[in-house]
């Protein structure tokens, strides 16, 4: 057997030096629980930033995929397959809008967004040829591309990777007045998460979105939602937006779309919006094929059937209420939604890290944002017999260390 050591002495000599992960190498999973080379066993308290809120290797997600993988992986959308057309129409059914895009991963899936903004923005709002500005808010987290980095608030996302795209407005996160002031008839979209993730579960003023909604309606701007975190369930609700009763112009999924099983994204919205794009005007091999469908169709019947929504809120409510009672002395507080939570640390506690190097000596991996945050997500297959567990460590590292 090669140990993790050596594993992680191979990793660092021919893989490029872009993570700095917690140094355990994992090599089976099941539900919210993997192990490691050397057969140690650990609860996930990430969930793959919640791509895995079905649960690692879930049964019915090995099946489809070894069933489909078989049968037919991959055409290309130069002909057609039987998996799209049923995984288009269950999306759509599902999440009340009218037509989807498929691509694999979150970055592609908002780079798709923006294309379909700006071509929406001069064919139907009647913008002037390259004029036009989308809003983003510091803060925000959105994929790794050249034109995502391009407006990211985090320095180290861009530095050293110009000449960036332009074309993007920052506004503070949450800030309704500076949303509307940002706003001109160049506009075409503010784009959005619902509740930041890696800025540390951040969640904007209660009515934020929903005021938002408001003032993009008035103005023709679209309100893109990137869901790819914060939807599919994490939240206690199918997507994030719904805790204020709005309705996005468009959606973006992502992570927990496939269970973590396989790469899949999509970008779901209206005729008007969707229906910019001509054939050749934008595409991917992979995206939409047949595998990847066949997935993301049971893995979002797994939350329906498993009622991960509902268990999500339910067990999000008891595990925050829970870690509320925690008396440490490291921490600030806690905030989040659903099984989603961040537990904000003081500034003399000494940064999250070594809060969660010492969880993972106990057998729970959970992983730092920003400095002070740990950030609490397991699969939402999660049992309450299993949270209680996982509370019995938290507490036991937040009160000891
Ligand atoms: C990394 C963070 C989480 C996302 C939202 C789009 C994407 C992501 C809201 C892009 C991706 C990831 C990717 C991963 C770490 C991670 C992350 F800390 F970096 F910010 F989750 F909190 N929109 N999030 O959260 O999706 O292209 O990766 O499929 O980049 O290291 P992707």
């Amino acid at each position: 057997m090669i140990t993790s050591k050596k594993l992680i002495d191979i990793e660092n000599k021919y893989g490029a030096h872009n993570y700095k992960p917690l140094d355990v190498v994992l090599t089976k999973g099941s539900g919210i629980w993997v192990e490691d080379v050397e057969g140690k066993k650990y609860m996930d308290f990430l969930a793959a930033y919640s791509a895995v809120n079905q649960g690692h290797c879930h049964p019915r997600l090995v099946k489809v995929l070894h069933e489909q993988s078989a049968r037919l992986a991959l055409t290309s959308r130069a002909f057609r397959n039987d998996q799209l057309p049923l995984l288009a129409k269950e999306l759509c059914e599902l999440t009340g809008f009218e037509m989807m895009l498929p691509m694999n991963s979150g970055a592609e899936a908002v780079e798709t967004a923006i294309k379909a903004a700006r071509k929406w923005g001069y064919t139907v709002k009647g913008v002037e040829k390259n004029k036009a500005e989308i809003i983003v808010c510091d803060g925000n987290f959105h994929g790794r591309t050249i034109t995502i980095i391009s407006f990211s608030s985090e320095e180290q996302y861009r530095d050293g990777f110009g000449p960036l795209t332009p074309g993007f407005t920052m506004i503070p996160y949450g800030d309704i007045e500076s949303l509307k002031k940002a706003i001109n008839e160049n506009t075409v979209a503010f784009l959005v998460e619902p509740i930041q993730g890696e800025s540390g579960v951040v969640l904007p003023k209660e009515g934020f979105l929903r005021e938002a909604a408001e003032t993009c309606k008035q103005n023709n701007v679209l309100l893109i939602a990137d869901e790819i975190q914060s939807g599919l369930g994490r939240t206690g609700m199918l997507f994030a937006y719904e805790h204020e009763n709005v309705k996005p112009d468009m959606v973006i999924i992502g992570k927990a779309l496939s269970g973590g099983m396989y790469p899949v994204s999509a970008v779901i919205s209206s005729r008007e919006v969707l229906g910019v794009f001509n054939p050749g005007d934008h595409g991917s091999t992979y995206g939409g094929n047949p595998v990847a469908c066949a997935v993301a169709r049971e893995a979002l019947t797994i939350i329906l059937d498993e009622k991960l929504i509902e268990r999500s809120a339910e067990l999000g409510k008891y595990l925050i209420g829970e870690l509320r009672k925690i008396d440490s002395p490291h921490v600030d507080f806690y905030r989040g939604k659903g099984l989603w939570i961040g537990i904000v640390l003081t500034k003399a506690a000494g940064g999250a890290r070594r809060f969660c190097e010492a969880l993972q000596e106990r057998g729970i991996l959970a992983k730092e944002t920003h400095e002070n945050v740990i950030r609490i997500a397991p699969p939402l297959v999660i049992t309450k017999e299993e949270i209680d567990q996982a509370l019995v460590t938290i507490k036991a590292v937040l009160t000891q260390n």
